[in-house]
This record gives structure tokens, sequence and C-alpha cells, in this order.
């Protein structure tokens, strides 16, 4: 079954993010009218605001890119804006969008909703079989109960309400500050300054061991797109890269695009989180997407961008 969004209304909830920057970059390409909304148009975690807001402008098509996100110490030490702040999103677009008509909805989860120990690389099927990492259990329990919810609304109305569960992200308009945000932009930061104040090394968080797998948000974007318009099911589909790399590997690998030729230390009171988490993206891989931009490439783009819009 495919959709098409030739001349529709199409709402990017969470344009100013980078996920949803992306998404707009991507939508511009494309014959449909894109539909944006700031923080201080409407505030989405005001149920009464979001009915309103979604009555009077009637998309058609929505994509939930607004969200709560942060890496890891923010995860872990802001549990209730991860936990309550999600839940209301999410909440507030998915049963409005239902109310009002939109003819489809894409969700956005997230890797972590996986079990903390799930096979690798991770199957859709993995997800609710086993204890959640903690340090994101509250962002992941708001993450699953958005796929939920949609879930529930394609069982009883009905609606082709879907979900994509993104691998870590990284790309342009990433956060950059150092409390907040996820290990790549952190180690582009650390990388730069570093190399400026020519330091022997950067520091690390954790032991450096864990795997992760990134993916540049562009190709989130144009996987979104692509479901948009290809996808209609009730399992919740994987996007990722199609290969991990240590944490260790990984600052080597930004600092040489940075060109910091320092060495490394590790903060042991940091949490290592997950231990691995590659998404096995078969089921997208036979529908027809696949990744483009390569780690390398992406990070020199991000860094790029990082030395522009936020050094
Ligand atoms: O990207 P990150 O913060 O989140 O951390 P998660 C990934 C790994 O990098 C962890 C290590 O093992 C960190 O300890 N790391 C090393 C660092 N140096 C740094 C640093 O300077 N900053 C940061 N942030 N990490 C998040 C979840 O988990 O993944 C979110 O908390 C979300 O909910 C996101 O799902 C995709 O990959 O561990």
């Amino acid at each position: 079954m495919s959709f098409s969004i030739t001349g529709k209304r199409v709402w990017v909830a969470g344009h100013t993010g980078m996920v949803g920057g992306a998404l707009v970059r991507r939508l511009a390409t494309e014959n449909c009218e894109i539909l944006k909304t700031t923080r201080a148009e409407l505030d989405l975690t005001r149920q009464a605001d979001v009915e309103a807001w979604m009555a009077a402008h009637k998309p058609h098509a929505v994509i939930i890119a607004a969200a709560v996100v942060g890496g890891i110490h923010a995860n872990d030490t802001r549990p209730v804006e991860f936990l309550n702040a999600n839940l209301q999103i999410q909440s507030n677009i998915i049963v409005n969008a239902h109310k009002v008509g939109v003819e489809k909805l894409l969700f956005l989860g997230s890797s972590c909703i996986y079990p903390r120990l799930a096979p690798q690389p991770i199957n859709e099927d993995a997800l609710l079989t086993g204890p959640l990492e903690p340090t994101n259990q509250w962002y992941a329990i708001a993450k699953i109960a958005g796929v939920k919810l949609c879930q529930a609304y394609r069982r009883e109305y009905q609606k082709d309400f879907i979900s994509a569960m993104p691998t870590n992200l990284y790309g342009p308009g990433d956060n950059f500050d150092l409390a907040s945000s996820h290990v790549l932009p952190a180690l582009i930061v650390k990388a730069h300054r570093a190399k400026q104040s020519n330091a022997a090394s950067l520091e690390l968080w954790g032991s450096g061991k864990p795997m992760r797998e990134f993916l540049y948000v562009d190709d989130l974007a144009d996987a979104c797109v692509f479901l948009l318009k290809n996808y209609s099911g009730d399992v919740p589909l994987n996007v990722g890269y199609g290969s991990d790399v240590t944490i260790r590997d990984l600052a080597a690998l930004v600092a040489e695009v940075v060109g910091f030729k320092g060495g490394f230390t590790f903060d042991a009171s940091k949490p290592d989180g997950t231990p691995r988490k590659l998404l096995d993206c078969g089921r997208i891989n036979a529908l027809g997407w696949t990744a483009n931009v390569n780690l390398r490439d992406g990070i020199a783009k991000t860094y790029e961008w990082y030395k522009i819009h936020a050094a």
C-alpha cells in the first residue's frame, strides 16, 4: 500500500530540532506543503492548544520529531522530563491526529526502547522481551507507549499510524552542550577544543568499550519520507546505518577528522550505558531503503556545521 504526499499538508512536529530540520530539508524536495510550529507558537505539552491548532490546520500527514532528547547523562538525571513531557507531546499529537482525520502519521521511537541485553543485531521482535537499560528507561517507556498508542489506533480505528526506531543519530543541528549532548557531538566539541588548546589528551566518559551505531540525520529523514510513502504496518521498523563502532574507535575517528593528535583518558565515574545496540535493518532494507552517508563523511559534515554555527 503506498501513500502519496503530493499536494498534501505535512506537519513536521519539532522542526526546530536536529531531526525536524533534516525532515524539512528532505520534504522541501517533495511537492507538498510543510507545516511548522515553533515552541512559542504552540506548546506541544498543552493538550487544548494542540487540539485547537490541529483542528485549525488539519494536516494530511504528521511526522512526530518533537521530543525531549539527550545523551546518557541528561537521560539519567532528568527522568521526569524524559518520561512525562514525551508522553504528553506524543499523546496530544496522536490523539488529535485521529480526531482531525490525519491520513498518515509517523511516530519516531528510538533504539533504546529494546531490552538492554537484546540479541545483536536487534530485531524488531525483541521489543518488550527483557529489562531496559536503567540510564534511559524513562525515555524508553515513553517511546514504547508511543509505539503502542499508534498500534492501538491501527487496531481500534484502522488508522494508518506507523512507527520507526532510529539508531543513535547525529548531524547538523545537533546539541553540542557537553552536559546534555550525545557522545558524537560531545567528541567533536572535545576534539576541537583540545586541538585549539594543544591539549595532550581528551577525556571520554565510561570505559570507551560500549558499541554504538550512528546514523546521519539526513539519512533518517530520507527513511522517514520513504516509510511515509511505502510502509503501512503494525511493526515499528528499525532504521540504522548497518554497522557499529566502539566509543574508543569513534573517538579516534572524530579526532582524525578534526585534526586532534593527542590521546584519550577515561572517566570511570560516568556510566557506559547499554553495552551494544546495533539494529537489524533487514525489514526496511527489504522494502528498498538503505543508509547512504558513511560515518567519516557524516562526521566531517557535522564538524563543518559545528564550526560555523556552534563553536
Ligand atoms: O550518546 P550517549 O550519551 O548515549 O553515550 P547512549 C554513548 C556512550 O558514549 C556511553 C560514552 O557509553 C557514554 O558513556 N561517552 C564517552 C560519552 N564520552 C562521552 C561524552 O563526552 N558524552 C556523552 N554523552 N557520552 C542514549 C540514550 O544512550 O542514546 C537516549 O540515553 C537515546 O535515550 C540515545 O536513546 C539514542 O547511546 O548510551
